[in-house]
């Protein structure tokens, strides 16, 4: 049992460039050669390095000196399906030889055999894989993780799946948030029964998982292949009526008006859009409601629309980058490759998607008041990088210039 010090620093980071990510004039939010003082899991105080080393020597505590490296806040993927049962190989090969993902859903694969894959494992089984994956976006500065549910589909896998990420965050130095997806895919055994299906979703299973403290938010995929508006407004209108807050799928393939939907019930993000109209836009930049982009799914399923950024800039919609590691379209578990598509793909700046995977990822997940930027007061996560510019860290392809990390306020070995 460590006993609590009054002393109002702990350790501190000196004679680093930090990218604060704070929106300011500078780009990045730089602050050249500077210092953080971490006190217990936050952030105490940035700010010169003397005076940091001076207080440090006065108070005997640890100095870090990062000469020069870069440090930027803990990333955060706010859109990842990472507890699942088997994987999608098959799918891959299939769709090279021509088969499109749509068929292939319609045909009753696609999600239906990772929901099998998923009843048929255990608890046990579910955190194991989603440990090594987990563990993997973890080497490249992830401290943040959003964790869907989806694969289950019935009551008892939902729950076990969010229960596995959960553990996941207990397990690891890593903060994990958990989403619902209750309307993911119709599964088979309420086939004829679709009405019932988003009935039982947003009424009794949707309250025993939240009542579980199972939930941070809800996920519905409202898709041409998926779920409709109506559908999708029943379950956000229930989550809503449970004080829960709502992801939408919105856009991925068609447009079906999803993001004003998700607008309207002022989700913390609409997730996707590589079908959106101005008007969409326009309410998304209105309700304040996140655009998250997932170029690893638009790059697997080799899609040529590409979310209308310009547009989505325009409406002044923050624009947030995630990998949406997912067995079918986007089985991605590097947030710096996610990063390098958003700019290759999609046309946002390096600093855009750096943003994306800090500041604006917090925003999507609700968490920005402790996370996502660097200041006096949040949550200890950051990063430290052999980089000589933070553009390096969407330039690359396959690079990891990670030089460390801290997770409330510990070092963690990566
Ligand atoms: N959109 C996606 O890209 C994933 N889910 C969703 O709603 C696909 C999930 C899968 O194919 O397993
Ligand atoms: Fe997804």
């Amino acid at each position: 049992m460590q006993t609590e010090s009054n002393q109002e620093w702990d350790r501190v980071w000196a004679g680093a460039n930090i990218a604060t990510m704070v929106a300011a004039q500078e780009p990045y939010g730089k602050l050249a050669g500077a210092s953080l003082a971490v006190k217990g899991e936050r952030i105490a105080w940035i700010g010169a390095s003397e005076e940091a080393r001076r207080r440090a020597a006065t108070l005997g505590i640890p100095v870090e000196e990062c000469r020069g490296r870069w440090m930027t806040p803990g990333l955060i993927d706010c859109h990842t399906h990472l507890v699942y049962g088997g994987n999608r190989v098959e799918e891959f090969e299939k769709r090279l030889c021509g088969v499109s993902y749509e068929e292939i859903a319609r045909a009753g694969g696609g999600i239906q055999s990772t929901v099998a894959a998923t009843r048929a494992a255990t608890l046990d089984a579910l955190v194991a894989s989603a440990e090594v994956r987990a563990k993997r976006l973890m080497s490249e500065g992830v401290t943040t993780l959003e964790v869907k549910s989806g694969y289950g589909l019935d009551l008892a896998t939902e729950r076990l799946m969010l229960e596995a990420a959960r553990r996941l965050g207990r397990a690891l130095p890593l903060s994990v948030t958990t989403t619902y997806l209750g309307l993911h895919a119709l599964p088979q055994e309420f086939r004829e029964r679709r009405d019932e299906f988003v009935r039982e979703v947003s009424g009794p299973w949707l309250e025993a998982l939240a009542a579980a403290g199972l939930v941070d938010a809800v996920d519905a995929f409202c898709e041409n292949i998926a779920f409709t508006l109506t559908e999708t407004e029943t379950f956000l209108r229930a989550a809503q009526n449970l004080g829960l807050r709502a992801h939408v799928h919105a856009g991925q393939l068609s447009d079906m008006g999803a993001a004003e939907l998700a607008a309207r019930y002022r989700a913390l993000s609409a997730d996707h859009l590589e079908y959106l109209s101005e008007q969409g836009a326009r309410a998304l930049g209105q309700a304040g409601t996140v655009a998250v982009l997932l170029p690893g799914a638009y790059f697997t399923l080799r899609q040529t629309t590409p979310p209308p950024v310009p547009m989505l800039r325009q409406a002044g919609v923050p624009l947030a980058v995630a990998t949406d590691s997912n067995p079918g379209t986007s089985p991605c578990t590097s947030l710096l490759l996610a990063l390098n598509m958003a700019c290759t793909l999609f046309g946002l700046t390096p600093e855009e998607a750096l943003a994306g995977a800090t500041r604006q990822a917090a925003r999507a997940l609700g968490l920005h008041r402790e996370v996502g930027t660097l200041e006096v007061g949040k949550r200890a996560d950051f990063v430290l990088w052999d980089i000589e510019r933070p553009a390096e860290l969407a330039y690359a392809l396959g690079a990891n210039p990670l030089a460390g990390v801290v997770h409330r306020g510990k070092s963690r070995s990566a």
